[in-house]
């Protein structure tokens, strides 16, 4: 599959404007299996954590995987310590990689193409990141963080976008308190158009 470049940062664009905030409702999909999915694995990524989070979760070039995250950081920054900020969004906090290299749009509360082979690492932006070494360059910038997102990782074993989409819809009435799902199935169907 080739990906037209625009047409997916569009997608993801879009998506920004659609799901651009965490959900506290947890997700399992223990009792919500499917043929289509290759495996799947939910990992916490600590706010205060400055190393790269391995998952144990491997894709190959041309996968699709999604990532469906819940939880919620507070990263404070160089604000004023009377201020503080929760709810910071994954889409601007939540970062991956695959294999040592930076995954520039990783699919937060959506669903993607892996460019690469490798391990699925997670990593919250703040400072520099130092993607070979798996290390932030400042984490005593990590220092006042509080909070963690859960993200479960799918990777898909069918190629057929209409199957994830309807495995979000029916996610979705699962849980219909967490709005990303009921997102995840409209963005699987704007991939589809560009993939
Ligand atoms: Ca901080």
């Amino acid at each position: 599959m080739k990906v037209n470049i625009g047409k997916f940062i569009f997608v993801v664009f879009v998506l920004f404007q659609i799901n651009g905030c965490a959900s506290n409702d947890k997700v399992s999909l223990s009792d919500f299996t499917s043929d289509d999915i290759k495996t799947y694995k939910t990992v916490n990524v600590y706010a205060r954590y400055s190393d790269n989070t391995k998952t144990d979760v491997f894709v190959e070039k041309g996968d699709l995987y999604s990532f469906i995250v819940t939880g919620g950081i507070s990263i404070r920054r160089w604000k004023p310590v009377s201020l503080t900020w929760d709810g910071e969004s994954p889409l601007e906090f939540l970062g991956a990689t695959i294999g040592n290299k930076s995954n520039n749009f990783p699919p937060i509360n959506a669903t993607t193409e892996a460019r690469s082979n490798g391990e699925i690492g997670l990593y919250i932006k703040e400072g520099r990141f130092d993607f070979e070494k798996g290390k932030s360059e400042t984490p005593y910038v990590y220092e006042d963080n509080t909070g963690k997102f859960e993200v479960t990782i799918i990777v898909w074993k069918t190629k057929n976008l209409d199957n994830i989409a309807d495995y979000f819809k029916r996610l979705a009435i699962q849980n219909p308190e967490n709005e990303p799902i009921s997102a995840m199935h409209d963005q699987a169907i704007h991939l589809k158009s560009v993939l």
